[in-house]
């Protein structure tokens, strides 16, 4: 993420790979403010062994688009609700890549953490049978939670 004051909501995507057992690294790395360790992290993502990035940044959000730029990793990118535009800013700032350098875009906010981490699972997911298992168990769990009329 961009800052610490990310965390809040990348955090969504956190709580979603502890609930699936999928291991993670959290960062702070800033397009703007510590474009070293943004370069430093990209090129050596694959090499590290990670597997996929979730890249959430909020304003002028460069972050996912930069770290797609430096590695072939699937990147997540999550718009981090500002407060002067409520995200918008963040959302138009990572959807809209130039073709050859690809990043997934989520929803602003909250959900969007959600799903990336969710996402990324279902990417792990591809070559590990036990999560491809997790997966399908937390999905059937959600959906067994939907009542089918309201309550009150
Ligand atoms: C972005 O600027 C960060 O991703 C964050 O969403 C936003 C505001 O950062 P802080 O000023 O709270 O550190 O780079």
């Amino acid at each position: 993420m961009g800052s610490q004051s990310d965390w809040s909501t990348m955090r969504c995507a956190a709580d979603v790979l502890d609930e699936l057992g999928v291991s993670y690294s959290a960062r702070i790395v800033s397009a703007h403010r510590t474009p070293d360790r943004l370069f430093a992290f990209g090129k050596s993502a694959h090499a590290d062994g990670f597997k996929v990035v979730i890249a959430g940044a909020g304003g002028a959000a460069h972050l996912p688009g930069m770290i797609a730029a430096l590695t072939h990793l699937p990147v997540l990118g999550v718009p981090v609700k500002s407060k002067a535009l409520k995200g918008l800013d963040s959302l138009l700032s990572i959807v809209q890549m130039p073709a050859g350098v690809p990043t997934g875009t989520l929803a602003i906010g909250e959900p969007g953490a959600t799903n990336a981490g969710l996402l990324a699972a279902a990417i792990l997911a591809l070559s590990d049978a036990d999560l491809s298992q997790r997966l399908k168990a937390w999905r059937a769990d959600r959906t067994g939670s939907v009542a089918e009329v309201p309550e009150g």
